[in-house]
């Protein structure tokens, strides 16, 4: 350990606590990155903590042969609310394997495609709202919104449920139920442990109220459902499928927490990317145009594409990447060693150590992304650029066997949105904006509004 630089100034007992606040754990280990390197480690009362963002080190960490996820910090602490849903489990539990084999056709190509023309609904809401907002001369409140649109999203796909998201004025109950177990399990990481029920009494209390909101929404999702009433979705292959070949089937209690996990997993991360794609979009009205052709060029005179005809829409998709370099809005994860090893031939870890992928850094990492790394560039991603960069370098959805299931859905969900309001709308950026990034464990743009103009019918 003695090898990894540490912040200078250290406080006895609290550690490496100078200068940093809980509401911003990832802007905080950003700015130790820039000052102390490519690993690092922070101490946070009696934790240490090892974090990695050099291109060579995150690279080693994805040999999934020598490395696992780790279920530590933020992710651990979600375990109350989500149990051992496919998100929070431990490698060794057996309902990891089992909800993955059960649930993984439900991402494949043709679920996607199945998924489509409810994702293409589900829009056109946003749509109708963001053209009242335009004609009212009002801003639009882009993650507010971007949430409302992802939450339905995976609402009516995954669940044939319908929040009546863009029926209401403020957050559904849900997404304030959510957003209160994400910033109290963000909390829990920067107080000492033992102290945690004396310090956070009140937080404690509201944080049971939250879970216990959530477990009643997903428990009258699951009661509202007829056998095979959901033509095959995500409810219907938790609820009736067995494994292919165990036979095994998820029990009630994993399927409220499998439930849980995708409600709040499905929404949360693709709102964010698509605030900050929008975000960059206002601000680059060349970046705009150039999408914007390429959406006019490939969708031609219809309003409403095809799924293939969004697979197409190749820069549009760039500039998703892109927003996602820069925050990627699940900004970190954890790889432990699955046996003694040594990392990238300098750091020892014993079986069982862990350490903590800084997503965020690793994609700006001067060696791999150049001097112009903190500048927004959706070329970075065209297709000769990707193959001279060495693999592992680009991290949005994590990595091995616990990366992210929903990434397919994700893209498409995200693609297809951004490609209608790039058709329909000019986005203005507020000139008074200053970037703001909220954490709650995700990055969200704070306080983004945006102004629209209509753009005339593309025929
Ligand atoms: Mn998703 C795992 C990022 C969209 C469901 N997701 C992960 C991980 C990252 C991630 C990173 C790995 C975490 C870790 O190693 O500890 N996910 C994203 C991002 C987006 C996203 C950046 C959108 C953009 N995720 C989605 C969507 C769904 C989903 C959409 C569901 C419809 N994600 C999951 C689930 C897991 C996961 C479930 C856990 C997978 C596993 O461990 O088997």
């Amino acid at each position: 350990l003695h090898r990894i630089p540490h912040p200078p100034r250290r406080v006895p007992l609290a550690g490496d606590v100078l200068g940093v606040s809980p509401r911003s754990p990832v802007q905080d280990s950003m700015r130790f990155g820039h000052l102390l390197g490519p690993i690092f480690r922070r101490k946070i009362f009696g934790k240490e903590i090892v974090f990695v963002w050099g291109a060579d080190l995150a690279a080693d960490l994805a040999d999934e042969a020598r490395f696992a996820k780790h279920v530590g910090l933020g992710v651990a602490n979600l375990r109350p609310v989500a149990g051992d849903g496919l998100f929070t489990a431990y490698n060794h539990e057996p309902n990891w394997q089992l909800a993955h084999d059960v649930l993984a056709p439900g991402f494949s190509r043709d679920a996607m495609e199945g998924y489509h023309p409810m994702m293409l609904a589900v829009t056109e809401r946003l749509t109708d709202h963001w053209d009242r907002e335009q004609t009212a001369g009002r801003a639009v409140d882009v993650p507010g919104d971007m949430t409302k649109l992802t939450l339905e999203t995976i609402a009516r796909t995954g669940f044939g449920h319908d929040f009546g998201s863009f029926e209401r004025s403020r957050p559904h109950p849900f997404v304030n139920a959510m957003v209160g177990t994400l910033t109290y399990a963000q909390r829990l990481n920067s107080i000492p442990g033992p102290l945690a029920p004396l310090l956070l009494r009140g937080a404690a209390r509201r944080n049971e109220a939250d879970i216990a909101h959530l477990n009643r929404t997903v428990d009258a999702v699951v009661a509202a459902r007829r056998p095979g009433g959901g033509d095959g979705d995500l409810l219907d292959r938790m609820l009736d499928t067995a494994h292919p070949e165990t036979g095994e089937r998820l029990a009630p209690e994993n399927i409220r927490r499998q439930v849980i996990t995708f409600l709040v997993a499905g929404h949360e991360t693709t709102s964010g990317a698509l605030s900050f794609a929008l975000h960059y979009l206002a601000l680059h009205p060349q970046v705009a145009a150039r999408a914007r052709a390429e959406v006019d060029r490939v969708w031609g005179a219809t309003d409403r594409p095809g799924y293939d005809q969004v697979a197409k829409l190749r820069y549009v998709r760039r500039v998703l990447d892109e927003a996602l370099r820069l925050w990627p809005t699940a900004p970190a994860f954890a790889r432990e060693a699955r046996r003694d090893t040594v990392l990238g031939d300098v750091h020892p870890m014993r079986q069982g150590a862990w350490t903590l992928v800084l997503t965020a850094m690793l994609h700006r990492d001067p060696d791999v992304w150049g001097p112009d790394a903190e500048q927004f560039d959706p070329d970075r991603f065209d297709a000769k650029a990707v193959r001279a960069r060495p693999a592992h370098t680009f991290k949005p959805f994590g990595t091995g066997a616990r990366a992210c299931i929903g990434r397919q859905f994700a893209l498409h969900e995200a693609t297809l949105v951004l490609g209608l309001l790039l058709r329909r709308y000019e986005l203005l950026p507020d000139p008074g904006y200053r970037l703001r990034v909220a954490e709650r464990l995700t990055l969200m743009p704070q306080g983004l509004r945006l102004r629209l103009e209509r753009r005339a019918p593309v025929r």
